[in-house]
């Protein structure tokens, strides 16, 4: 393929979604987080059950990918083993494999990755840009897609004092070198999608920034671009609400990402979700014939 060729799918495990073409909405990757706020009551096969249940309830709101994450990454959340991990995200995906739906792993750990793949996953997230030793090695042996996302710093202390002379080009050189080094390890690039990485290691500032410039970091990347903003702390600045009220922000904030272009919004409220995705999309569909003189 030409460099500049445009990409109209991304390669994904078992899947090959439609990320280009403009009759397509933008995909929503809905969350589910198996983190111990889940095991509130009845130990782990209750929050296997919930886990499951939230699935399928996503599923039925149209979702196109599950992202399951064991490891908070809340700046200051306290460190999880990489076994509990495991202990966490492995009986999630075994359970949902035959879903109907890619699968995606957010982690950053290379046995969870491992093992993931070897269960079949769709899709790594990794919010360290596969950086740890034997990531892309381990990926170009797999089928599976990445997410590449952009990180200043550590979870633990990112927000303290995030730092950039112009983080539009930082960021983008970043993933840029990135996706070089996933190319050079033999994986396609039709496998790859890319991400600012809202609130990890960024100011309200920088994450408008970004925002806004998703649309030509995405032509220069020349790699379909995935947006989580939903319910983050810049919502938060923005309307004064707390996380359980960031709906809405949140909503106008995936709309934004994808008039910006953004191929995959990354979400915990799928039906709302959907539904303006499927405004928006309609929006850009006029057909000028049947518009009234
Ligand atoms: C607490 C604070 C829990 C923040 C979880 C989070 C992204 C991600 C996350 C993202 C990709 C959240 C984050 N955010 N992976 N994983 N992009 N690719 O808000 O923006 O879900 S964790």
């Amino acid at each position: 393929m030409k460099p500049n060729q445009t990409l109209s799918a991304l390669q994904c495990g078992r899947y090959r979604l439609p990320v280009a073409d403009a009759s397509h909405r933008p995909l929503v990757m809905g969350i589910l987080n198996v983190t111990p706020d889940s095991f509130s009551d009845g130990g782990r096969h209750a929050s296997l059950e919930l886990a499951i249940t939230h699935a399928e309830n996503m599923i039925a709101e149209g979702v196109d990918l599950i992202d399951i994450g064991g490891e908070s990454t809340r700046p200051g959340a306290p460190a999880v083993s990489v076994e509990e991990e495991l202990r966490r995200v492995m009986p999630v995906i075994f359970a949902l494999r035959d879903c109907g739906r890619p699968l995606s792993v957010d982690t950053r750990r290379l046995a969870v990755m491992r093992a993931a793949i070897d269960a079949g996953v769709d899709m790594i997230n990794d919010i360290d840009a596969f950086r740890c030793e034997g990531a892309l090695s381990l990926l170009s042996d797999s089928d599976s897609a990445l997410c590449i996302m952009h990180m200043q710093g550590e979870p633990q202390s990112m927000q303290q004092a995030p730092h950039y002379e112009d983080v539009v080009a930082e960021v983008s050189a970043f993933l840029a070198e990135r996706i070089d080094a996933a190319l050079k390890a033999g994986i396609a690039r039709q496998r790859l999608c890319i991400d600012p990485g809202f609130g990890f290691g960024k100011t309200l500032g920088h994450n408008l920034a970004l925002l806004q410039h998703i649309g030509s970091m995405q032509t220069a990347l020349n790699v379909p671009l995935l947006a989580g903003l939903s319910r983050k702390s810049m919502i938060g600045q923005l309307t004064g609400r707390p996380i359980e009220k960031r709906m809405a922000g949140s909503l106008a904030a995936a709309l934004l990402a994808a008039q910006q272009g953004a191929k995959i919004v990354r979400v915990h409220d799928v039906a709302e979700t959907v539904d303006a995705m499927k405004v928006w999309h309609a929006s850009t569909q006029t057909n000028r014939k049947n518009e009234n003189p």
